[in-house]
């Protein structure tokens, strides 16, 4: 090899150096990026999750509530929750966190709507001592209808299922979120 040729060789090697300098170095500066990304997506794979067993808990459980079955040795209210509890539960450090609400109405245009008033003062709204139509006979005025409980035969029953929880990897963080509400509702008419 003349004197000339072993120069070149030194010079390549240094070429090639600084080329696996420069990809370290892009490697390392993308690295961060891709493991953000890959956290948001097991991020959003697990809200998936949690969303669609809270869909089928609802689901379930108004499905349920539509044939007026009787459990034995527990109400229906009782069933109805421990469905709920069986398929989100596992998302919660506690059952208790879960929120379920079911509420009956005569008819579907009924759901979400005041308790009749008689409007005195005429500002369209109902202020304290205006008289009312106590509908769903609790005792106060409701701004929505709808009656606790699971509703008799063909009456229209609303099911309301919402928890809140931490997120699950903690990226969500880097933009303010610590936790996410849940939320679920299903409308049914009972047979
Ligand atoms: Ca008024
Ligand atoms: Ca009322």
């Amino acid at each position: 090899m003349t004197r000339r040729g072993a120069h070149m060789l030194t010079d390549t090697r240094g070429i090639l150096a600084n080329t696996g300098g420069i990809a370290a170095m892009e490697f390392a500066m993308v690295f961060p990026v891709l493991f953000l990304l890959l956290l948001g997506v097991v991020e959003m794979g697990f809200v998936m999750m949690i969303d669609a067993s809270l869909e089928r808990a609802v689901r379930d459980a108004s499905r349920y509530g539509i044939t007026g079955a009787a459990p034995d040795g527990a109400t229906r209210t009782e069933r109805i929750r421990e469905m709920v509890e069986e398929r989100v539960a596992r998302w919660l450090d506690n059952p208790s966190q879960i929120t379920l609400d079911t509420r009956v109405y005569g008819a579907f245009d009924n759901i979400g709507e005041p308790e009749p008033f008689t409007d005195l003062n005429d500002n369209g709204t109902r202020d304290a001592g205006e008289p009312y139509d106590d509908l769903n006979g609790d005792g106060v005025w409701n701004s929505d209808m709808g009656a606790a409980g699971e509703g008799g035969r063909e009456e229209i029953v609303v099911y309301t299922v919402e928890f809140n929880r931490p997120t699950v990897t903690g990226i969500l963080s880097l933009v303010g979120i610590d936790r996410y509400d849940f939320s679920r509702r299903v409308v049914v008419q009972n047979e």
